[in-house]
């Protein structure tokens, strides 16, 4: 019989190619998602990847315990992934309460859910580099302690911590995914390398003329979503759950990252690109760099999509976009 997996955040980044992943796997796929009042469930990342008719959508919230329960109860997972957050850093200061509510408080209600009606189910967290913050060692890895420096990232810690205190309560195969930023034609316009590569394409095509941005002395390590979601696959395929570290190991500023758009597309970047301070964060994030040595040795993840590779995908994908 086929595996059973239940998605939440299914209409987002990840959770859009992680179902079409598990639907290559021969996986049943069911995803959480709300409604809003324009559309019933913004299928829009599902249907650019072909998949909207494959996933089963079940209509619910992170805040709401009962329908997850009944969720659970419905669905009888095999595998849960908990991918659904407020995830934007920069909209945590202005919405923390919510922040705290879904991104911290929902992963209680999951594994509550999971917890009641299919303790068997293997558990999925989306935990984040967020969480090492003010950075206490050159490379992150599962041991280095975590300083978070934004709401998101403190209701990220609280969600992996209580992820490791259910396996550790009641014996939940429960693991944590510590991914770093990893990007895509599908990653959300207000993250800072869609922003460029959108950014970059409306110039190209004459749409726009400038491109405004915060830090770019900042540093991540970015990788591919494709090459991430394999990851939290991989994860609940152990048969001890346990918690790893998601990077490619190279830290790249965004300055640099987006020269690789400018550069792409024949644009010089000195004449287009703007500092703007009211971009700064109230508190920033200066430095990422993680060492998946751990992921590597466990179950040979290894990323495969370098950040060049990546960037002139999103760029295309974008003036194809503007394009239509
Ligand atoms: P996205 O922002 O693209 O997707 C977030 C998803 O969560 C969307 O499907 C959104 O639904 C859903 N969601 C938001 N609030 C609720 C709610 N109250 N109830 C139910 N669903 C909700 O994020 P990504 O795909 O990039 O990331 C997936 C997860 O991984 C997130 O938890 C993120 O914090 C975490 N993460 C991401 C990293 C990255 O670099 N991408 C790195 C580390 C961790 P809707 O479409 O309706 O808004
Ligand atoms: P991040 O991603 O906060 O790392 O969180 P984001 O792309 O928003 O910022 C990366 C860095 O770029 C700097 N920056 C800007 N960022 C945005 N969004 N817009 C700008 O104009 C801009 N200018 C400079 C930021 O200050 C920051 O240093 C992402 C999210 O996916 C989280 O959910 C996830 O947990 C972490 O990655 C790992």
């Amino acid at each position: 019989m086929a595996k059973r997996a239940l998605i939440t955040g299914v209409t987002g980044q990840d959770g859009a190619y992680l179902a079409e992943l598990l639907l290559k796997n021969g996986y049943e796929v069911h995803g959480l998602a709300r409604r809003s009042s324009t559309s019933d469930v913004n299928l829009s990342r599902l249907q650019w990847l072909g998949i909207e008719r494959d996933v089963q959508i079940v209509d619910g919230d992170l805040q709401d315990l009962s329908g997850l329960i009944r969720t659970m109860r419905d669905v009888k997972p095999d595998e849960v992934y908990n991918l659904a957050a407020q995830s934007f850093v920069r909209s945590s200061w202005q919405q923390p309460f919510l922040t705290g509510q879904v991104t911290g408080l929902g992963v209680t209600n999951v594994l509550e859910a999971v917890r009641l009606e299919s303790p068997s189910a293997r558990f999925y967290q989306a935990s984040s580099s967020e969480m090492y913050g003010l950075i206490q060692e050159p490379m992150q890895s599962e041991t280095t302690p975590f300083y978070p420096r934004s709401p998101y990232a403190v209701a990220k810690l609280y969600g992996h911590w209580l992820t490791v205190n259910y396996r550790e309560s009641f014996g939940l195969h429960a693991s944590s995914g510590i991914l770093f930023n990893h990007e895509s034609p599908l990653r959300g316009i207000e993250f800072v390398t869609r922003k460029v590569t959108d950014g970059v394409a409306r110039i190209k095509l004459g749409l726009a003329t400038e491109l405004r941005l915060g830090n770019i002395d900042a540093k991540r390590d970015w990788g591919h979503s494709k090459d991430y979601v394999r990851a939290m696959w991989l994860m609940l395929q152990q048969d001890v759950a346990d918690d790893y570290v998601i990077a490619t190991g190279r830290t790249t500023t965004v300055r640099d990252m987006c020269a690789i758009a400018f550069k792409h597309a024949g644009l010089d970047m000195d004449k287009h690109l703007i500092i703007d301070p009211t971009l700064f964060r109230p508190a920033e994030v200066d430095i990422l760099l993680g060492d998946s040595t751990k992921a590597r040795q466990k179950f040979g993840w290894e990323a495969k999509i370098p950040l060049e590779e990546m960037i002139v995908e999103m760029v295309e994908a974008d003036l194809k976009r503007l394009k239509k």
